[in-house]
């Protein structure tokens, strides 16, 4: 493919598609640049294309809460997510670009005997694979964020929470750069503006993608989008449970650093931290029908504040600067969907509902371990499209993010 000038300083761009690629992968989000990057850097196999049909993170990547944890409740979830810890740790070294990691501490708060008592199932399965969670009652709560109305204005009284140490927050864009950099760096393509429009299945085998940009031969691909999942999987004859719900966020204007740990509230359907500027990032469950579309509603900024102020009550002055809406692909038990499907050369990374960004590091990993081996990695095996033919799924509801 012929380059354009002048060389920038992130990635480079192309007039053309070449006529083939080793493997294509559909979507420039954080996950599929993750596993362009890996398979480059692991694998050596770098005649890659990624296809983007708007620009770099500009999907779910650049519309998530920016949270991290590993305190999952399925033994499958927590090794997945610690993995994925792991890796974020050291990800701002490996891409030579500050990506903010910031560990706070992620309080998940109990407001009924029921919450308290899945707290402690998942305090118990996250200590069982090392991973660090502990139940605290409602005096630590206090002592730590001695601001909170614990009352939460006399409709749910916090009774305790599940504390996990290493919940972070890191800067969601310059993942993706970071990512994208790294595998353009190792000659992988990046086409961004380019829609795949078809994908040519012969004899149960991928043989090529059509593109608003022109036809490629190959006999990989890589579905890594979020909200196109079924469109996609359209293309190649396979259907997959998932329902597409918008999940909205917004950010307050900035504040002194007064919340240093993230706070998540199931029964109040919160979760917020204070981001490296001094904005609140917020955010709520799904807008409770599917839709596949990214407006925002007045009726989502009402409730969320609301029930930021049970918490916060003296944050009332405080204004909304932004909002906005991703698309999530939610699943039936609330694990992801990847790995090998029953057409050859046709992998999939999706399903990743409203837990998808903290997985960008591992999802690429082993996505790129997939591709690279035809094997699906042992830390996925529990996320296959199969399960939902087998009856063998893989139920993380009670740890996925706030009620649903
Ligand atoms: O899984 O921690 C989470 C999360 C926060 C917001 C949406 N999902």
């Amino acid at each position: 493919a012929s380059k354009t000038h002048p060389e920038p300083r992130m990635f480079r761009r192309f007039n053309q598609l070449k006529e083939s690629y080793d493997v294509v992968i559909i979507g420039a989000g954080g996950h599929g640049l993750a596993a362009a990057y890996y398979l480059a850097r692991d694998y050596g196999i770098t005649n890659i294309c990624v296809l983007e049909k708007g620009y770099i993170g500009g999907g779910n990547t650049g519309r998530n809460t920016t949270i991290v944890r590993s305190n999952y409740l399925t033994p499958e979830g927590v090794q997945f997510y610690d993995a994925s810890i792991r890796l974020w740790e050291d990800l701002a070294e490996d891409f030579d670009l500050n990506l903010f990691y910031s560990r706070r501490g992620h309080f998940t708060l109990a407001h009924s005997d029921s919450a308290m008592r899945t707290m402690r199932w998942r305090a118990e399965v996250n200590k069982h694979y090392g991973v660090e969670s502990e139940v605290v009652d409602a005096d630590f709560v206090h002592r730590v964020l001695p601001m909170m109305d614990l009352e939460c204005g006399g409709h749910a009284p916090v009774l305790g929470a599940l504390y996990h140490a290493p919940g972070a927050i890191v800067r969601h864009d310059a993942v993706a750069w970071g990512y994208g950099r790294g595998a353009d760096l190792r000659g992988v393509e990046i086409h961004q503006q380019t829609a795949v429009t078809g994908i040519d299945v012969r004899s149960g085998k991928v043989v090529g993608v059509n593109t608003t940009r022109g036809y490629i031969h190959t006999d990989r691909v890589l579905s890594a989008v979020a909200g196109s999942t079924p469109a996609i999987l359209d293309m190649v004859g396979l259907e997959s449970p998932i329902f597409v719900h918008p999940l909205q966020a917004m950010v307050s204007e900035p504040t002194k650093p007064w919340l240093d740990p993230i706070i998540v509230s199931g029964s109040l359907h919160v979760y917020v931290s204070q981001s490296a500027r001094g904005e609140l990032v917020m955010g709520a469950s799904l807008d409770p029908y599917e839709l596949h579309s990214t407006r925002s509603t007045l009726d989502f900024v009402e409730g969320l504040a609301a029930h930021m102020l049970d918490l916060f009550p003296f944050l009332s002055p405080l204004k909304v600067v932004r909002q906005w809406a991703g698309m999530a692909d939610m699943t039936p038990d609330f694990s992801p969907i990847m790995g090998k499907t029953p057409v050859e050369g046709f992998y999939l990374d999706a399903g990743w509902g409203t837990w998808g960004f903290k997985a960008t590091p591992i999802a690429g990993k082993t996505m790129a371990h997939t591709l690279a081996e035809n094997q699906p990695h042992p830390l996925i095996a529990g996320f296959s499209l199969d399960r939902f033919t087998d009856f063998s799924l893989t139920g993380e509801r009670g740890a996925a993010a706030v009620g649903h």
